[in-house]
């Protein structure tokens, strides 16, 4: 049977990835698998998206009609803080070598993925898809941020003159199953996570890295992943479209770390390191947009999410990403 589409997602193995593939393979109403279609997730071992020889043999070897484009180095605040100039230039290194190899293969639709810490710092709220280029992004992350900023200006560019349709997706910050657990580069839930899973089993104290006072909006990876799939199914601009749980849904990281003690059922003491960083204090995004095109969406409860992440990860610690050696 030849498949009509066959689509690639590079970054197939990492948290977002491995969401998509779950709903795909497991979601029997209008998110699953469609008729004809082939799916194919990439992990790095298919190639380093950083050389272009590597990606050109990818698209070769898959010939795909179309590409959610997920690969990217990632980290959380603090992985970010030390290594601006990696996530810089492996992230330039890698959009262009999958756009402009896309391009050659005149692939359908590319939708590639930017995140909402790439906004201006100092800015209005609510943030929105207008206002990505109005100015410098946080200081913490301006290496990631400015990479990714520039996906944007890629897609209108070969938009512009060549008419390729290649648009992207601003998610908030993500979380759920099979996500990066290394206690230093992670990001603050997985990171809390395993250290308060940690704490309850070593009977050692739960320390939480800042004030607790920052806000943040997040999204469960499997609610993310089925706006992948309409995006590329449905979504017809150019132009990114913000995707994220409303501004009510905001949580301080206090409330964070509250959620997953409970889910862990740590009973020890908890504290907070102040002397760790806090980063942006928030970067409060509307989804006036999305709700505009999908009104009846449902997102995940936040506590709901927090504890399926949690058990999914105790009961899978030993092949997690933990950064144990
Ligand atoms: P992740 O869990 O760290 O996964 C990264 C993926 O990229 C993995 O599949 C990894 O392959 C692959 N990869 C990394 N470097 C590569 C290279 N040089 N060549 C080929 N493949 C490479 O990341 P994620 O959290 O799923 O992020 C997916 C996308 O969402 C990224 O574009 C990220 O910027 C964006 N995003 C994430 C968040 C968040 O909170 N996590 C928020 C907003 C946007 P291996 O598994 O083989 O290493
Ligand atoms: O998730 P996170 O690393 O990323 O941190 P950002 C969020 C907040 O959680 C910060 C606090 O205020 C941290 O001080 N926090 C508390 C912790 N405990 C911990 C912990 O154990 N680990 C971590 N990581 N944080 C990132 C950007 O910013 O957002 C990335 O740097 C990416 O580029 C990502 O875009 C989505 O939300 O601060």
């Amino acid at each position: 049977m030849t498949h009509e589409k066959v689509i690639l997602v590079t970054g197939g193995s990492g948290l977002v990835g491995k969401a998509i593939e779950w709903v795909i393979e497991n979601d029997k109403g209008k998110y699953g698998k469609g008729e004809g279609e082939k799916w194919v997730f990439l992990t790095s071992k298919d190639g380093d998206l950083r050389s272009i020889e590597a990606t050109r043999a990818i698209f070769e070897k898959y010939k795909p009609t179309q590409v959610i484009h997920l690969a990217a180095l990632v980290g959380g605040l603090f992985k970010n803080i030390k290594y601006k100039l990696d996530f810089l230039r492996d992230n330039l290194l890698i959009n262009d070598n999958v756009l402009h190899t896309a391009h050659e293969h005149k692939v359908e639709k590319v939708v590639s993925c930017l995140s909402t810490c790439i906004f201006p710092d100092k800015t209005t709220y609510p943030i929105d898809e207008t206002m990505i280029h109005n100015g410098p992004p946080h200081e913490s992350n301006f290496g990631y941020a400015y990479a990714k900023r520039l996906i944007d200006s890629q897609n209108k560019a070969y938009n512009d003159q060549f008419g390729d349709n290649f648009t992207s997706v601003i998610p908030t910050n993500v979380f759920g199953p099979h996500d990066n657990y290394d206690l230093q580069d992670s990001h603050v839930i997985p990171g809390l996570i395993h250290k308060c899973y940690l704490a309850k089993k070593n009977g050692t104290p739960f320390v939480v890295a800042g004030t607790g006072k920052p806000l943040r909006q997040f999204i469960y990876s499997r609610d993310l992943a089925k706006l992948f799939i309409w995006v590329l199914r449905e979504y017809k601009e150019i132009d990114p479209i913000i995707l994220s749980v409303g501004e009510k849904d905001e949580v301080c990281i206090k409330d964070v770390a509250d959620a997953i003690v409970k889910a862990v059922g740590f009973e020890g003491e908890y504290s907070f390191d102040t002397s760790k960083s806090d980063g942006q204090y928030k970067k409060t995004a509307s989804n006036a947009k999305l709700m505009k095109y999908l009104p009846d969406f449902q997102f995940t409860p936040f506590e709901v999410a927090v504890k399926e992440s949690t058990d999914w990860f105790i009961q899978n610690y030993g092949n997690a990403r933990t950064g144990n050696p």
